[in-house]
C-alpha cells in the first residue's frame, strides 16, 4: 500500500469546507426554523448519503427482558440489571446483551452514559456475575480462544470503564457489546444486524446503505428504547459516549437520535471528529481500504477525491446542535489528527450561535490539560489513544454542567 502519512502542519493541504449554513441550492440559513426544517434534514441525508450509509427505518420487532437484577451488586454500590435484548424481523433474529449499573445512593432517576464496548460486557469489570459474552470476540484479545470469550477475559478493559467512579458521581453506566450488532471484519455484511432489513434476495447493502457504524450506532439507539423505559434513568439526560471508531460511532448515533442529550468523541479521528479535507493521520482513502465494512459502499468513490465530499465532519458536529457534544483528543494520537478534531468543533460553532448557543469557546487549539467547556467541549491530554479517568473525569464535568450533575 503506498499511502504516506502525513503528520506535518505544513504539508495539509488548503482547502474549504463546505457551509453549514449554506443549503445545497444556495439559501443562507439566517434562523433557527431553517436550520431545523431545511439544512439539517439535509446535512443529515448527505451523511447517510455519502458517508455511513442510511439506516433502515423501518419497525423491528424487540423485547427487552430484565433477565437479572441485583440491588446489591459492587459491594452494595449499585444496582446492575442485564438485559437481554431480541430483534426478529423477516424471519431473520439477533440480539444485543445490555449491561446497566444505576447508583443506589443518588436520587432517581438518574442521569446515565451509554457506551458499545469493544470486548464484550464482562471485559469492563470484573464482577463475576456478569454474564460472559457467547459472541464472536477477535483473537487477539486478552482471554478470547477461538474467538469465544473465556473467564480470562474479565475485566480486562477495567482501566477505560472507571464504574465505581462514574456510579460514585451519581451517573448510572450502561454498556453493549458492538459484536452483537456486528462483528468488525469484512464478511460482506452476512452476520449482524444487516440481513434483518435486506429486502428479499438482497444480499449486501445497497451503496447508500449502512455499514457496520451505522449498525453500531442503532444499536445504542435500541439501546436507548431500554434505556428510556427505565423508571430509575432519567430519558432526558442519558449521554452517549464511544472511543476511537466507536467515537465515529457515538456521533453518528447522537446525529442520527436526538433522544441523546449529550455526545461524546474520544479519539474517534477520521469518519468521526477529524476533518477528512486536512489528509492529516488518518485519511479516507486509508480508511476505506483498511476498513471498507465501516461506511456505506458510496465513500469509496470519496479516496482519492475528498474535497469532492458534499460534506465534511465539523458538520456531524453541527448536527448535535443545540445539544453539548465533546470532543477528546489525545498527545500521543496524530493518527487522530487532534488538531483537525478542534477544527471541526470550531467551525461546528456558527451553527450553535444560530441557535442561541455558545459553540467552541476558543479560537485557536488550547494546550495539554486546559479543557474548554462551552457548549462544544474539547480537550487535548498527554498520552495514548485510550480512555482514561482524566478523559472520564472531563466527561462527567461537562454532564454536570450541562445536564445537571447525578
Ligand atoms: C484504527 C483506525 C482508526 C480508529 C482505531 C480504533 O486502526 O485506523 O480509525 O478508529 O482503529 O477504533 O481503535
Amino acid at each position: 500500500m503506498t499511502m504516506p502519512v502525513n503528520y506535518e502542519e505544513g504539508l495539509v493541504p488548503e482547502y474549504a469546507l463546505p457551509d453549514p449554513l449554506v443549503c445545497a441550492d444556495g439559501t443562507l440559513v439566517a434562523d433557527a426554523p431553517t436550520w431545523r426544517e431545511r439544512r439539517r434534514p439535509e446535512i443529515l441525508r448527505l451523511f447517510e448519503e455519502h458517508v455511513y450509509g442510511r439506516t433502515p427505518s423501518a419497525d423491528v420487532d424487540a423485547v427487552f427482558e430484565v433477565w437479572e437484577k441485583d440491588t446489591a451488586a459492587l459491594n452494595g454500590l449499585a444496582t446492575r440489571k442485564q438485559i437481554h435484548a431480541r430483534f426478529h424481523r423477516t424471519g431473520q433474529r439477533m440480539s444485543m446483551e445490555l449491561l446497566l449499573y444505576v447508583p443506589n445512593h443518588a436520587p432517581k432517576p438518574v442521569p446515565a452514559f451509554l457506551g458499545l464496548n469493544f470486548r464484550g460486557n464482562h471485559s469492563i469489570h470484573t464482577d463475576p456475575d456478569i454474564m460472559l459474552s457467547q459472541a464472536w470476540v477477535s483473537d487477539r484479545y486478552e482471554g478470547v480462544e477461538g474467538n469465544r470469550a473465556t473467564e480470562a477475559a474479565r475485566g480486562t478493559v477495567f482501566h477505560q470503564w472507571p464504574v465505581e467512579r462514574v456510579l460514585g458521581r451519581g451517573y448510572a453506566l450502561a454498556t453493549a457489546y458492538y459484536g452483537d450488532l456486528d462483528p468488525d471484519y469484512d464478511d460482506g455484511f452476512r452476520n449482524g444486524v444487516h440481513p434483518l432489513f435486506y429486502a428479499p434476495g438482497q444480499l449486501v447493502p445497497a451503496a447508500g446503505e449502512w455499514g457496520a457504524i451505522g449498525a453500531w450506532a442503532w444499536g445504542l439507539s435500541r439501546a436507548m428504547d431500554y434505556l428510556v423505559s427505565d423508571s430509575e434513568v432519567d430519558q432526558g439526560r442519558v449521554a452517549v459516549m464511544g472511543h476511537s471508531r466507536l467515537g465515529k460511532t457515538s456521533l453518528w448515533a447522537g446525529a442520527q437520535d436526538e433522544r441523546f442529550a449529550l455526545v461524546i468523541s474520544n479519539d474517534s479521528g477520521c469518519g468521526g471528529a477529524a476533518l477528512s479535507r486536512r489528509r492529516f493521520g488518518e485519511t479516507v482513502e486509508r480508511i476505506n481500504t483498511t476498513f471498507p465494512h465501516w461506511f456505506c459502499g458510496n465513500f469509496r468513490r470519496y479516496s482519492d477525491r475528498v474535497d469532492d465530499l458534499p460534506v465534511d465532519q465539523h458538520m456531524l458536529i453541527a448536527l448535535m446542535a443545540p445539544r453539548p457534544v465533546y470532543v477528546a483528543c489525545a498527545q500521543e494520537y496524530p493518527w487522530a489528527d487532534p488538531r483537525g478534531q478542534f477544527l471541526s468543533a470550531y467551525h461546528a460553532s456558527p451553527v450553535y450561535r444560530l441557535l442561541g448557543e455558545s459553540g467552541l469557546a476558543a479560537d485557536s487549539m488550547p494546550g495539554l490539560h486546559q479543557p474548554v467547556m462551552s457548549r462544544i467541549g474539547y480537550h487535548f491530554r498527554a498520552g495514548k489513544h485510550d480512555v482514561t479517568n482524566y478523559d472520564w473525569d472531563r466527561f462527567m464535568d461537562f454532564a454536570d454542567l450541562h445536564m445537571g450533575p447525578g
